[in-house]
């Protein structure tokens, strides 16, 4: 490998940032660009220096420490103490910065003002007009992260959040328009995928309705594509496409079943159809040519002999087969979750306080909520270290005394440390009701590498429930390299659970890892990763995610009462 003088330049320059993010002294920060700047106009290769072992000090601005540092580059390519200022800040941040116009001070400025920690974050702020008002940025620039933002986003699958907003506002407009009855969106969005590409959305109205013409006319459209008498196809300025199509009456059962998909779980059932003589398409279901059902997606699944499936479950992945032998899973719902279990503070990277978090999760009727804020590896989060969370034990006992019939569970997210070690101590671990435990860093090594390390973090008997098992963030950052059926039989050996983290950024397990942790035997955790009080809204998708995973209450720990989960994650 050739280390070019540009690239040690980049690597100084891009510490210097970290350090400029983390608040370090700006003399430091001055030292790496000044270094940057020397090596990237020297004449000479300082590849070809470090073979004839020529002195670096002697340079401007290059002392000892500096030296050593161009060494390291030269021979291994890389600088350890990037790595390291890389593993303490959010790896979102990192990415913020490659927005033109944002550099590490305004980064830094974004995160401590506006706890922007995403692209997410950043684009809502920018929307509601909040960047504008931070000292040193304004309109302008709000307005270029705003068009940078715009171009970035374009090809990629819609997240399930912002699908489910959008489906709400055009649901809700259209059935106030006159004459119309049904309004509902099929496709993906109704499995619940965790991105969809467009909606599908069908509707019923009377004759006359003027409902295609609202359609097209709808706030926020910014081409339509086509329009007939039965269908249409806008596409909204954010980009979204939608269909919609109109049927009568009697077809909307049958509709509803063709546009719901998936496409091959409608070619199962066309099939099981004509086996027992019978045409199925989005019209109805017909013999010969009577239609003989129709109106209702149940009648649609009952001329071929199937009980009703739910749509997550429509993939073509054994539904059909579970349904003819009546041993479909009867899917968990929101409603048999009894609390949360991944929950931030102030203290860390939330924005509400502990106070506020359990009461929050007490309002909404759980019995329980477990607030697990980051350990100190995490240092720009403030991660706790053992003293404090001995501390914040204390303070929970306290509030427990107080609430009756609520259980606040001592935890804590702790960093898997790279080696396999967790962050904190055993004796600080044992003292909990439960851990959640992430990779935060390191998230490039070899699967090897990853997975022993893992694995070892697993062995430790305080390891409960293994959070966003992946890694990934949809369409941000793919997964780390890891193979996760391994990952799951180690928890079950184990006796950890997985999480499935209802964030829409992450729905980490991805719906198939949930089904095999269930047929492993593994037990799984629907949490939020809450970093407000809001977030605990989030519920929803992580259980929807778990239900195209075919998992059931049984399977899902905190759909238990407070002492029965203590008791289960208790490992032996
Ligand atoms: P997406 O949009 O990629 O997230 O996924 P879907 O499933 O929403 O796919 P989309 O929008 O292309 O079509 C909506 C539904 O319409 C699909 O789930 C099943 C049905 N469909 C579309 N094309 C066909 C087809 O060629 N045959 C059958 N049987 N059904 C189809
Ligand atoms: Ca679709
Ligand atoms: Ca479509
Ligand atoms: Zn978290």
């Amino acid at each position: 490998m050739l280390v070019h003088n540009s690239d040690v330049a980049e690597i100084f320059n891009k510490v210097a940032d970290l350090l400029e993010i983390l608040d370090e002294n700006p003399f430091r920060v001055r030292a790496y660009r000044n270094a940057a700047r020397t090596v990237g106009s020297l004449s000479q290769s300082v590849a070809a220096m470090v073979e004839q072992a020529k002195d670096f000090t002697e340079l401007p601005g290059i002392g000892k420490d500096l030296a050593g540092k161009i060494e390291e580059i030269v021979r291994t390519g890389n600088l350890s103490q990037l790595q390291d200022l890389e593993d303490r800040i959010p790896p979102q941040l990192i990415r913020l910065m490659k927005i033109p116009g944002l550099g590490p001070k305004r980064v830094k400025t974004l995160y401590d003002r506006l706890n922007i920690t995403s692209l997410e974050d950043l684009k809502k702020s920018a929307e509601a007009g909040e960047i504008k008002n931070l000292k040193g940025f304004g309109e302008k620039t709000e307005k270029a992260i705003l068009a940078e933002l715009g171009r970035e986003k374009k090809e990629e699958r819609i997240k399930l959040n912002v699908a489910e907003e959008v489906a709400n506002g055009v649901v809700n407009y259209l059935k106030r328009v006159e004459g119309v009855s049904e309004v509902i969106v099929a496709g993906s969005f109704r499995r619940k995928k965790e991105t969809v590409a467009d909606l599908d959305i069908l509707a019923t109205c009377k004759k006359g309705s003027k409902v295609m013409d609202a359609f097209v006319e709808y706030g926020n459209v910014g081409k339509v594509v086509a329009k007939g008498e039965t269908r249409a196809t806008i596409v909204l300025r954010s980009g979204i496409q939608m269909d919609l199509r109109v049927v009568p009456e009697a077809s909307y059962g049958a509709a509803l079943h063709y546009f719901t998909g998936s496409k091959a779980h409608n070619i199962a059932v066309r099939t099981l159809g004509v086996k027992g003589g019978l045409k199925i398409n989005e019209y109805g279901v017909f013999k010969g040519k009577k239609r003989i059902a129709g109106k209702r997606e149940e009648e649609v699944f009952d001329h071929v002999g199937l009980s009703f499936i739910e749509p997550e479950l429509r993939e073509d992945q054994g539904e059909i087969e579970a349904a003819q032998q009546g041993k479909l899973p009867k899917l968990i719902t929101l409603k048999d979750i009894r609390g949360d279990l991944h929950a931030h503070t102030k203290e860390t990277d939330g924005r509400h306080t502990l106070e506020q978090m359990v009461e929050a999760a007490r309002n909404r009727g759980y019995q329980y909520v477990a607030i697990t804020d980051h350990s100190k590896r995490l240092s720009m989060t403030h991660g706790f270290d053992a003293k404090r969370l001995a501390k914040r034990n204390e303070e929970i006992d306290r509030l427990n005394g107080k609430l009756k019939g609520f259980s606040v569970l001592k935890s804590i997210e702790v960093d898997i440390l790279e080696d396999g070690s967790l962050d904190l101590p055993d004796s600080i671990l044992k003292e909990l009701d439960l851990t959640v435990c992430s990779v935060h860093s390191k998230f490039n090594l070899p699967m090897k590498k990853q997975m022993e390390r893992i694995i070892r973090a697993m062995d430790n008997p305080y390891f409960n429930v293994f959070a966003h098992p992946s890694g990934r963030l949809i369409n941000e950052r793919p997964p780390y390299d890891v193979d996760m059926e391994e990952l799951i039989k180690a928890a079950k050996e184990r006796g950890c659970a997985m999480e499935v983290n209802a964030h829409p950024d992450r729905l980490d397990l991805a719906d198939i890892h949930c089904r095999l942790a269930r047929d492993t035997g593994v037990k799984l955790v629907i949490s939020t990763d809450a970093h407000s009080v809001n977030d605990y809204d989030l519920m929803r998708f992580g259980v929807w995610q778990a239900r195209r995973g075919w998992v059931e209450k049984e399977d899902v720990l905190n759909t238990r009462s407070a002492d029965e989960l203590k008791k289960l994650l208790k490992r032996k």
